[in-house]
């Protein structure tokens, strides 16, 4: 095999911008960085002390230690991810546990949720955009252990809405009857956050 065909072959894995134009919702760019948006410190809690919560409007909270969240049922999902300071990265692979499966049977009348994170940031989230295979909890991302920055050791993966939706450090979902802004919602961003229709701000 000659040197032409090693070349190529690393060039071919970069998809040419326009090959990607469709995916790219409207006024964002195309980006092959990661960017670090956090609203504070990275906050670090040991594996050991580690939960993850379900609870609020649901007959019986359900708790995971770390270990037993691991031992959930995993998938690992490829998604285009939107953030509103107008970058898009696409075809970012990530592992981690469907939402169904944390709410797999459970009873309750809420129609939203509200994820907590360490560090006290909060996103809101109608319940049907983080059910139906739409959001996961994700541990892992491109074959590795979710970096701290980017939310390990666990974060919120919501790609249909903007980033933000997507709590990093998430520790737990509260289900909640009535929509109460989050941590950027309640600084005018907008409530929902669909990147394909601009809904960047408030009124958006
Ligand atoms: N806990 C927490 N989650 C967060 C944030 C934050 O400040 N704190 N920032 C949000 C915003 S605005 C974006 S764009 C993404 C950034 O994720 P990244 O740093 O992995 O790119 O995380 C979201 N989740
Ligand atoms: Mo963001």
């Amino acid at each position: 095999m000659g040197q032409g065909f090693v070349s190529r072959g690393f060039r071919g894995r970069r998809r040419p911008d326009a090959e990607v134009a469709d995916r790219i919702p409207p006024g964002q760019y195309l980006t092959r960085d990661f960017p670090v948006l956090s609203a504070g410190p990275t906050p670090r809690t040991a594996l050991d002390r580690w939960d993850f919560v379900v609870r609020g409007d649901v007959e019986a909270p359900r708790r995971w230690t770390w270990d037993e969240f691991r031992a959930l049922p995993s998938e690992t999902v490829t998604k285009d991810i939107h953030c509103v300071t107008k970058w898009s990265k696409i075809d970012t692979v990530w592992e981690g546990v469907s939402v169904d499966t944390l709410l797999d049977g459970l009873e309750t009348s809420a129609d939203y949720l509200i994820a907590h994170c360490d560090g006290g940031y909060t996103t809101n989230l109608p319940l049907e955009d983080v059910t139906g295979g739409k959001a996961w909890v994700v541990f892992g991302y491109d074959g590795d252990a979710l970096e701290p920055e980017h939310g390990g050791p666990a974060r919120l993966l919501v790609p249909h809405l903007y980033f933000w939706k997507s709590a990093k450090w998430v520790r737990g979902l509260e289900l909640v009857g009535e929509d109460s802004p989050g941590f950027w919602e309640s600084l005018g961003y907008n409530n929902y956050g669909d990147p394909w229709l601009e809904q960047r701000y408030a009124g958006d």
